[in-house]
């Protein structure tokens, strides 16, 4: 196992010494691997035009180190424990031994349906082992996955497809989400009718749910694999190659492709999995997220197999087929580790304590959160009624683009605080800055939250358009990658998340643009235009509230079915997760005389709060401000 911080005065003085020589800092780190060829410089970097290159000239293949590395000491332990949508469908186990057989005999599959090194492959599966299998067969023989969380609509999955050129689509015939059964096949049937890029489909049956299969085009997993060869030598990659892309959602146009490379995305996953949650080898883990997500990615795949750990995949919901669902899996898998999002915690707090005293969770030793700010309220109920007092709660601060956990408390080491994501990790430099980019220093401030110097795990380019990466991280302050959340640095120079500060909102944790969000609504043909923003959600985090100018035609349809034929259109552009919670019908928008949407006025009155709207008087025609908030029913 990686070596590990222990102790609050050894957090210190690694984090002294990865500031003060981050290339002896890393270099040790990265010395725990295997590499085929070691590196022959730590680092590379410049943040003008974003280079950034990490243990330049190692030669590896990422799934060595889970698995040749790691095999005689692992193989009969368990990787991946599978627990089904169904409860009473049995739970599927794959030790790390069974894991490689398939892992290798799925990348034989990809060689022979003509994948081959540095080419894109669309993941759009349910949470099954076999995602991960998928990955990590892309990544044993060098093609580049790109995992779409399978909520997405068709056309958001076509988009991705075309953005990254993927020449194969990895999927099932259906997917089982609580009592539903979504058909994802059909979805991606429809997706390819706009790609052409994609010359071979991929379906693992899961659900029987009736599909098409394309002559010359589909091919069933089970099919595929049957009487393969478990035997695959993995391509050997270099340090900066491509790992995968993951698209995300930002303040302009659409989601961006996100670019992680081999050599320091592994190092750092890895790294952060061990300390954060000081993760031993019996231990059970249990990240709820999709591997649609980074989450996912980090820490259900790649962290914890690096280290050897056992990890649950769960295929459901929280609360199928009850709300006591999460803990009766961390009961039934005496899961120790348990890592979730905010928004989860929230929506189970609001069944009481009832379901949990139903179960024993007395295995659990250690609590993470992650995805979105975690109210305070929230934070003791997990500490106290989960954790019964005695888990760190581990409150994690990370981006798609960082790759990995960037500020966090270490279990059990860190001293937590309600709210905090406390310290930031070895190797990782925040700085906080206001609007013209004067750093601030010292405690008691707030600001934007930059960091200053390179980790292994960030972000590279953004696949296809390298401009866009620049200027979306590296152009709004000068030398600094910009992370477009808001920050404060308490007296005791703790790290608070506050949120975004740019166009984008935090629905239960996932990252939906503004603009995204909007062009969806403006597709509607009764639409003329609409501006969309984010308000304080009691679940979520943050809700989504949609202003909308209609066409004179409209006047000819029942508002109420206008709203759901809305939420049909932005269902079908993106998915269920970008549906408005509100949609209020105005007839102008507030702008300046220059054309913008002053945003500012619609998120107050999306918060009901409209005591100080501030000044309105550079807005063309500030009467439209009253009718918006008579038609919000606020009255001033
Ligand atoms: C890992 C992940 C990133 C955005 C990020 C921030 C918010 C994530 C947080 C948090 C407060 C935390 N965020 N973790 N805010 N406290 N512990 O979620 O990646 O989907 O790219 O979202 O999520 O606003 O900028 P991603």
């Amino acid at each position: 196992m990686l070596t590990k911080i222990n102790t609050l005065s050894g957090y210190l003085y690694e984090y002294q010494k990865s500031v003060a020589n981050p290339e002896d800092f890393w270099d040790s780190v990265a010395q725990q691997f295997y590499w085929r060829k070691t590196w022959d410089k730590v680092v590379e970097w410049n943040f003008e035009n974003l280079d950034v290159k990490w243990f330049i000239g190692g030669k590896l293949n990422i799934t060595e180190n889970i698995f040749e590395r790691n095999l005689f000491t692992l193989g009969e332990k368990t990787a991946i424990i599978f627990e089904p949508n169904d409860p009473n469908e049995p739970v599927r186990k794959l030790t790390y031994k069974e894991l490689y057989e398939e892992v290798c005999r799925f990348a034989n599959v990809l060689l022979a349906n003509g994948v081959r090194k540095g080419d894109r492959v669309a993941i759009y599966m349910p949470m099954t082992p076999e995602a991960a299998i998928a990955m990590l067969a892309c990544a044993r023989i060098g093609a580049i996955h790109s995992v779409v969380f399978a909520g997405f609509s068709a056309s958001s999955l076509a988009d991705r497809i075309n953005d990254a050129q993927a020449k194969m689509v990895i999927t099932s015939d259906g997917n089982f989400r609580g009592a539903k059964t979504i058909e994802v096949k059909a979805v991606v049937d429809e997706a390819l009718q706009s790609c052409t890029s994609v010359e071979k489909v991929i379906v693992l049956k899961r659900t029987n749910t009736p599909v098409q299969m394309q002559a010359g085009r589909d091919i069933w997993w089970h099919e595929a694999v049957q009487g393969g060869s478990v035997q695959n030598k993995a391509e050997e990659m270099d340090s900066e190659d491509m790992l995968f892309i993951l698209y995300t959602s930002g303040s302009t146009g659409k989601p961006k492709g996100v670019v992680h490379t081999t050599g320091g995305y592994m190092v750092y996953t890895a790294y952060t999995f061990r300390n954060v949650f000081q993760y031993e080898p019996q231990d059970i883990f249990w990240c709820t997220a999709d591997v649609g997500w980074v989450t996912g990615h980090s820490y259900i795949v790649y962290g914890p197999l690096l280290n050897g750990a056992t990890v649950v995949m769960f295929e459901g919901v929280p609360t199928y087929p009850d709300v006591d669902r999460f803990w009766a899996v961390v009961e039934k898998h005496k899961v120790t580790h348990l890592y979730t999002a905010p928004t989860a915690i929230r929506a189970l707090m609001a069944y009481g304590t009832e379901p949990i005293q139903k179960h024993d969770l007395s295995s659990l030793k250690v609590l993470g959160t992650v995805g979105e700010p975690i109210n305070e309220e929230a934070w003791h109920w997990y500490y106290n009624h989960v954790g019964k007092g005695n888990c760190p709660v581990v409150d994690t601060w990370w981006q798609t683009e960082t790759g990995g956990i960037m500020i966090s408390p270490i279990a059990g080491v860190t001293p937590t605080k309600p709210g905090y994501a406390t310290l930031p990790m070895p190797g990782i430099q925040p700085v906080i800055v206001d609007n013209e980019g004067r750093e601030l220093k010292g405690n008691n401030v707030e600001g934007n939250l930059c960091i200053k110097f390179p980790w292994p795990s960030m972000i590279r380019t953004t696949y296809g358009d390298h401009e866009r990466a620049v200027n979306t991280y590296f152009k709004t302050f000068k030398g600094l990658y910009f992370t477009g959340d808001g920050v404060k640095r308490d007296a005791d120079g703790y790290y608070r998340i506050l949120g975004r500060v740019d166009d984008v909102i935090n629905v239960s944790g996932h990252r939906l643009g503004t603009a995204e969000v909007e062009n969806a609504i403006n597709s509607h043909p009764l639409v003329i235009e609409s501006a969309v923003v984010g308000y304080p959600h009691e679940i979520k985090g943050q809700g989504i509230y949609a202003y909308v100018i209609l066409d004179s035609a409209a006047k000819e349809h029942d508002p109420e079915k206008l709203k759901q034929s809305l939420l049909t259109t932005v269902t079908k552009v993106i998915g269920p997760i970008a549906k408005p919670d509100v949609i209020q019908f105005v007839s102008c928008l507030p702008k300046t005389r220059s054309g913008k949407i002053m945003r500012r006025i619609l998120r107050k009155v999306a918060e009901k709060d409209i005591s100080n709207l501030g000044d309105t008087t550079t807005l063309l025609d500030p009467t439209v401000v009253d009718e918006i908030i008579e038609g919000a029913g606020l009255r001033q």
